[in-house]
């Protein structure tokens, strides 16, 4: 298939002024379009190229000699779910069945974010944060670099970014305070309901 950088599921100004428009100038326009970009000049002429991202992704994983395609796919993967992680006027917490999951496997819903912030902070250098749903459960869980959930068994529910490229406009060093704003303001429950349902 024919990689394209995807259309952002909202304006480029509508999370401001949480994730401003001149971040997505950069993380979307810049970082997220290179990784598209490169995976296309990687995988040219070759029997991948005709294959699905996902696909992409699976066959790279763990072989040296296709560490640029996955670093590159699993980016273009993870960066896309990262935009839809996150809604205008979203924030707070989500309903029904994914609550009642979410009280069940962290005992609440602040003591879930107390969790998955100290798993995004701790995460050192760059990565992601993952909620997955991991053989029925669900897990608080951090990735390396382009590293993702979906090269194994669990099914990811919500990403944060956390390389420093996602959050150093608009917070500086400040990591605890991007994932604060990203479950006050940004965070997108009803896509991490429709996955949780899937
Ligand atoms: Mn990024």
């Amino acid at each position: 298939m024919a990689f394209e950088l995807p259309a952002l599921p909202y304006a480029d100004t509508a999370l401001e002024p949480h994730y401003s428009q001149k971040a997505f100038s950069f993380h979307y326009g810049k970082h997220h379009r290179a990784y598209v970009d490169n995976l296309k000049k990687l995988v040219a002429g070759t029997d991948l190229e005709k294959k699905t991202l996902e696909e992409v992704i699976r066959a790279a994983v763990g072989n040296p000699e296709k560490a640029g395609i996955f670093n590159n796919s699993a980016q273009v993967w993870n960066h896309t779910f990262f935009w839809n992680s996150m809604k205008p006027g979203g924030g707070g917490q989500p309903g029904g069945d994914l609550l009642a999951a979410i009280d069940q496997a962290f005992g609440g819903y602040d003591k879930f974010v107390e969790q998955f912030k100290a798993a995004a902070v701790g995460r050192f250098g760059s990565g992601w944060a993952w909620l997955v749903l991991d053989g029925g459960a669900l897990k608080i869980v951090t990735t390396a670099n382009a590293e993702t959930p979906i090269t194994g068994s669990q099914k990811p529910l919500l990403t944060v970014d956390v390389w420093e490229h996602a959050y150093y406009l608009d917070y500086q060093n400040r990591r605890p305070d991007f994932v604060q704003t990203f479950f006050d303001k940004l965070v997108n429950w009803d896509f991490a309901a429709a996955n949780f349902k899937k």
